[in-house]
């Protein structure tokens, strides 16, 4: 079923349940080609989360700050192009959340070992803040934290399961948000891991 959790933002749970695999299979092809790694933050932290990215425009961090980038800064090549099914998820979750033609140029792939979590942020480094963004939970499941428009308002928890899809449009598109540290568990597609795939109109 699907469920508002905000004004603008909507949970469709197991929307991506029979692609996972496919998903995941992919997401091995893809970070065969630009490895997962462990960004730093422009405040010279090493984040918990493993990132890779594939689509014209990566999003990157360095002690130079927050960016999209057209390249690998590992390889110095272009980011792996996106798969065709995941650019096909990505527009069908849309269209089920209201969104028309939503075309993503970056898919942001975000690996959780146990332990990895995300602080409080907003996405603020696209252009166009019409253009919903669509993120896809896979494997171990987590805490998702749902602050508001201020970082001083208490975050919401919504827990994400495998194959559950969130579209973040309208008024929620510039919400705070997080994952809280994710536990030591097992998923049968994932073992220890829970990936999420994050998509969005960069440029
Ligand atoms: C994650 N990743 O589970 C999340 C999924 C990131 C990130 O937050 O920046 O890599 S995307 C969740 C999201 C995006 C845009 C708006 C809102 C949530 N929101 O309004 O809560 O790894
Ligand atoms: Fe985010």
């Amino acid at each position: 079923h699907d469920e508002a959790i905000a004004p603008g933002a909507m949970l469709l749970h197991a929307f991506a349940l029979e692609q996972a695999d496919a998903l995941l299979s992919l997401i091995f092809a893809v970070t065969q080609a630009a490895p997962l790694r462990l960004m730093q933050t422009p405040g010279g932290y090493s984040m918990s989360v493993a990132m890779s990215n594939c689509g014209k425009a990566g999003w990157v961090s360095d002690s130079h700050g927050y960016r999209y980038a057209t390249h690998d800064p590992l390889s110095n090549t272009a980011w792996p192009a996106m798969p065709a099914l995941f650019q096909q998820l990505a527009q069908d979750a849309a269209h089920a959340a209201g969104f028309v033609d939503f075309m993503p140029d970056a898919c942001l792939i975000n690996r959780y070992a146990p332990g990895a979590r995300m602080s409080l942020h907003q996405d603020r480094n696209e252009r166009d803040m019409a253009a919903p963004i669509v993120s896809v939970s896979l494997g171990v499941p987590a805490t998702f934290l749902f602050g508001g428009l201020t970082r001083s308002q208490r975050p919401a928890r919504h827990r994400l399961q495998h194959g559950d899809v969130i579209v973040w449009g309208g008024p929620s598109r510039l919400a705070f948000h997080g994952v809280a540290p994710v536990a030591h568990q097992h998923h049968p597609a994932t073992g220890e891991f829970r990936y999420n795939l994050t998509f969005r109109k960069a440029r």
